[in-house]
């Protein structure tokens, strides 16, 4: 008698389980996302960029937005035309990182004539047109540029250099990234009359170009050359083999100052072969989601946002720099 019970009893458990189940997954599979948003990344081209991938797309799970990403693989008209497909298939809202700064009037006025917001994630757009955005989610490449600027003033004046003589490996051409950080570093060394740009190269964030930028430069500045100011880690990784295969020791005959802060280079830094890593966070997928939630009930949003940024130097003990995460 008891072992039917029993039996009865364990029947009575499974049907309940499985009907629970059957209800949270029909809740689930049933549950609305909370907004469907379009969001065109411009590659895979860094480990910054694929950390920012990786972000926005665990944001999207945690906030219970409905993602639709796009990569455009560097090219620009691959981001406007998934900014198109986005419009026609009437998103709730847009979000974009431009690759360069200008070109983007046509497709944002057509988002605006349908009414869907835009948020700039990343990098920034320039335009004569009013309205075409409704904020911008992003580091303040100007600011990331002085604290480039003001370390390598910290820096000559520690070793008692007389002449800085600096060669500028940039980001791709008109981006935001690119004009801002150079901006930012020449705005902060102008005034010490020791620093000398000896040229200005573009190395489009890429690895292979950052070797091959740096392969030309040691060709033709050779032993006159002092600093590499690398706008990203992956160029600044393509450059130390060509400085050490030209036997000059970076991080000590040749100082070495990188922007991202991705454990790679984070690795470098530790080992000394780079001098000073400039932070730049990928992660800006919680204010994406936020903001888009935001924008989505009515609501007003801030024009700007800036995550919070730090410098990792030689200045300080490297040793305890916590994982990076990208
Ligand atoms: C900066 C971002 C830049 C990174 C590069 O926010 O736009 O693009 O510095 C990336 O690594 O390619």
């Amino acid at each position: 008698m008891f072992r039917m019970i029993k039996k009865v009893l364990a029947g009575v458990l499974l049907i309940a389980a499985l009907l629970s189940t059957a209800c949270t997954k029909k809740t689930e599979e049933t549950k609305e996302p909370a907004l469907l948003l379009g969001f065109s990344q411009i590659g895979s081209e860094s480990a910054w960029r694929i950390g920012n991938t990786r972000d926005i797309e665990e944001s999207a799970d945690k906030y219970g937005i409905s993602l639709m990403l796009e990569n455009a693989n560097q090219k620009q008209e691959n981001q406007i035309a998934a900014i198109r497909r986005f419009i026609a298939y009437k998103v709730d809202v847009i979000a974009f990182s431009p690759i360069v700064e200008e070109g983007w009037d046509n497709v944002l006025m057509e988002a605006k004539d349908a009414g869907i917001p835009v948020i700039l994630v990343d990098r920034d757009i320039s335009t004569e047109k009013e309205g075409l955005t409704t904020c911008l989610i992003g580091a303040d490449f100007y600011k990331e540029g002085v604290m480039a600027g003001e370390y390598l003033i910290r820096k000559a004046d520690s070793l008692g250099m007389e002449q800085v003589n600096i060669v500028e490996i940039t980001g791709t051409e008109n981006s935001t990234p690119m004009r801002q950080r150079q901006a930012g570093f020449f705005d902060a060394i102008a005034g010490d009359e020791r620093m000398t740009v000896l040229e200005s190269i573009d190395g489009d964030f890429l690895k292979s170009r950052g070797e091959e930028c740096m392969r030309y430069l040691l060709k033709t500045y050779g032993d006159t050359i002092d600093v590499v100011f690398s706008h990203n880690d992956e160029m600044t990784l393509g450059a130390l083999p060509e400085i050490e295969a030209a036997d000059f020791a970076p991080g000590t005959d040749i100082i070495i100052i990188s922007i991202d802060g991705g454990q790679e280079a984070i690795d470098v830094l530790k080992q000394g072969k780079i001098n000073c890593v400039v932070e730049c966070t990928p992660k800006l997928g919680r204010e994406l989601m936020e903001t888009a939630l935001l924008l989505k009930a009515g609501e007003e949003v801030d024009k700007v946002i800036h995550p919070e940024e730090q410098i990792f130097s030689d200045e300080t003990d490297v040793s305890q720099i916590a994982p990076r995460g990208y």
